[in-house]
């Protein structure tokens, strides 16, 4: 077996590969991550597909997403699954469909505040998008206690949002991307996110 090198590994998730590697096709909002990553090209092409098999989720549980909600929907799918520094926030799980997840990954405020700012006109009916669906349908569909409300009445704040819909696999910051000390979704050029959790790996107090 190989040693677990924190700084460049896998989760052992529903999708990653096993040890991260350069993947030259990684499908358009993923290309960033082309050079290491935790994804295949499959998953990435995926990963941009309404109710794709990744997880057969449909966005547009409560009306169409918008496309500007939907595409950091599609962001955080290509952090996910193709990145290759969560090692420091990787945990055991508890649910069936994955062996680990990631808790309390340090968002920078940029990414949480667009994500919000862009969805906050759109509608659902759950805060925690992890559990508690009917899935009858073979998708998500709303559960029968609950009913579709703006999204604001759901997350009031950017903070409830990027904490809450996948049960804590983001903690809301107010660092700012040029602080180094959080995560970025959303980047170009090489993957900053390696110093980040080298940071959180040695440099924490
Ligand atoms: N993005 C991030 N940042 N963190 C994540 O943990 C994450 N997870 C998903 C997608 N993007 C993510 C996966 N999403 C179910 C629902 C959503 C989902 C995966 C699976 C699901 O099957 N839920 C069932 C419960 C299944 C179980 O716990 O065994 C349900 O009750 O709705």
């Amino acid at each position: 077996v190989s040693a677990v090198d924190k700084l460049n590994m896998c989760m052992d998730g529903k999708h990653q590969i096993s040890e991260p590697r350069p993947e030259g096709q990684l499908y358009l909002q993923c290309s960033p991550w082309k050079d290491n990553a935790c994804c295949t090209a499959n998953t990435t092409e995926e990963a941009h597909q309404d109710n794709s098999y990744l997880y057969n989720f449909n966005w547009n549980h409560c009306g169409i997403m918008s496309d500007k909600c939907k595409e950091h929907f599609i962001q955080d799918t290509c952090f996910y699954e193709c990145s290759p520094h969560l090692g420091p926030w990787i945990q055991q799980a508890s649910e069936s469909w994955r062996k680990e997840r990631i808790v309390d990954v340090p968002l920078c405020l940029e990414d949480c505040k667009s994500w919000f700012e862009d969805c906050k006109d759109d509608y659902t009916c759950k805060e925690n998008w992890h559990k508690g669906w009917d899935w009858s349908s073979g998708t998500n569909r709303c559960p029968h206690d609950s009913h579709c409300s703006r999204w604001t009445e759901i997350f009031p704040s950017a903070q409830d949002m990027c904490e809450k819909i996948w049960s804590n696999s983001y903690k809301y910051t107010t660092l700012t991307k040029d602080s180094g000390r959080c995560m970025q979704m959303w980047f170009t050029g090489p993957n900053p996110n390696r110093k980040v959790a080298e940071y959180y790996l040695n440099g924490s107090p």
